[in-house]
């Protein structure tokens, strides 16, 4: 059974109160809170171990070494790569995404080429490879997002042709909540040719994830989503793509000779961790890995259903409010963005705050969305493992008194 009330007691922070009400964390999407045994793990490896990794032939530094590598051990179960040289430590989502664009893409890009991305990614989905594109001559397309927040797949099929050459989409809208068809994505563009990179920030900490059945190319995730610490990130990819990649930044660690005339690069995973890593925060996510898959992920998924289920319903009771993103809860996150008449957003959070309750206002780092949509800013809730539908209540009745004073 999945006990909220038993989880909750595992993490610190939701003990405390807001403005004098018990504090209500809706704003998992930004960052996600940390249970007892994340942060005992960082400590105990501060307290007990505390060595640099891949150096020391002394027990605290091979302790470190074994610790770490055993982090990227249980991150390449967790996703279920088919080796864990095939997962590379980053500091978060965002840097994953600039080792492909700028390992792979200066490698394989040329005037000519395009990358897809959609209308509805973070901006650490686009800047890159409008970046790339501006170092390469390729050109940046973009599936557009419909009314109801899906992607537009017709308009997919009519942008793919032979000159696309990779599609990096998100996994899970950090503000619509939707989850795009992966199958699908990566079925039309492997027969166009093209790779897929999946940026699972959202969707990674949220459902189930297994490498081998999506059938992507590359994968992107960040810990501090996924109730690890921030400051590491992942970028998993095929062995075969990331043997051929050059390194993205140069130094110690990810050379196996330096020599006047040139180096040579380490083994897998080594060869794109330059310089001395983020020890504790890769332990912590391996604890966090470890604490998810003890509640299951499938678990996780179905209470997030559950919760999302709740907050449409309960939402839409509210007058004045617009709820963004596809209505069928089975096809959506966590992640929940509307607007409440002409309120701002910055506005409607503030009061939630003084109500206890933490949401985020703003365009999320989703800019050409809310454009899409007319829009500046949205207030949006975000739920995870620890979240209850009495907080949702709560957010529905702070939302009647944000109209009350504002309306
Ligand atoms: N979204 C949010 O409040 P980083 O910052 O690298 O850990 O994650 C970037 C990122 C990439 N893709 C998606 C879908 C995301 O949601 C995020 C982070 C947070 O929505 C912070 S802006």
């Amino acid at each position: 059974m999945y006990d909220v009330e038993a989880i909750r007691h595992d993490f610190p922070l939701l003990q405390q109160n807001a403005n004098g009400r018990p504090l209500a964390y809706l704003d998992s999407g930004a960052s996600s809170q940390k249970p007892q045994a994340v942060i005992e793990a960082m400590n105990t490896y501060y307290r007990e171990y505390n060595a640099n990794v891949h150096r020391g032939i002394y027990q605290i530094s091979e302790k470190a070494s074994a610790a770490y590598e055993a982090a990227r051990k249980k991150v390449a179960r967790f996703i279920n790569a088919r080796s864990w040289r095939e997962v590379i430590f980053t500091r978060n989502a965002t840097e994953s995404i600039n080792l492909v664009a700028f390992s792979w893409g200066l490698a394989n890009l040329k005037p000519g080429d395009t990358i897809i991305t959609s209308e509805m990614e973070h901006h650490a989905n686009f800047v890159p490879w409008q970046q790339l594109a501006a170092h390469t001559g390729a050109t940046v397309k973009y599936i557009p997002v419909t009314e109801q927040g899906l992607l537009d797949m017709a308009a997919f099929d009519q942008l793919l042709d032979s000159s696309v050459k990779l599609v990096a989409v998100t996994l899970m809208s950090n503000v619509l909540g939707t989850i795009p068809p992966a199958a699908e994505i990566v079925q039309k563009a492997h027969a166009a040719g093209a790779l897929v990179l999946f940026d699972g920030a959202q969707a990674v900490p949220h459902m189930p994830t297994d490498v081998q059945a999506l059938d992507g190319d590359f994968l992107v995730f960040s810990g501090h989503k996924m109730l690890g610490p921030t400051g590491i990130g992942v970028l998993w990819a095929r062995k075969e793509i990331l043997a051929d990649m050059p390194p993205f930044m140069t130094g110690g660690d990810m050379i196996k000779t330096v020599r006047l005339e040139g180096s040579t690069w380490n083994d897998l995973p080594w060869k794109f961790e330059a310089g001395t890593p983020a020890i504790a925060e890769a332990i912590g996510l391996g604890y966090a890995v470890d604490y998810l898959s003890a509640l299951g992920m499938d678990n996780v998924r179905q209470h997030e259903i559950e919760l999302v289920s709740y907050a449409l319903e309960r939402l839409n009771q509210v007058e004045g409010v617009r709820i963004y993103g596809p209505p069928e809860p089975t096809i959506r996150g966590g992640a929940v963005a509307f607007t409440l008449g002409n309120i701002h957003a910055h506005d409607v959070s503030a009061v939630l705050d003084g109500e206890g309750i933490a949401v985020r206002a703003g365009h999320h780092c989703a800019m050409p969305l809310h454009e899409r949509y007319g829009l500046q800013a949205t207030t949006r809730a975000s739920f995870y493992v620890y979240n209850t539908p009495a907080e949702i209540d709560r957010l529905a009745v702070g939302l009647d008194k944000v109209r009350e004073l504002l309306g």
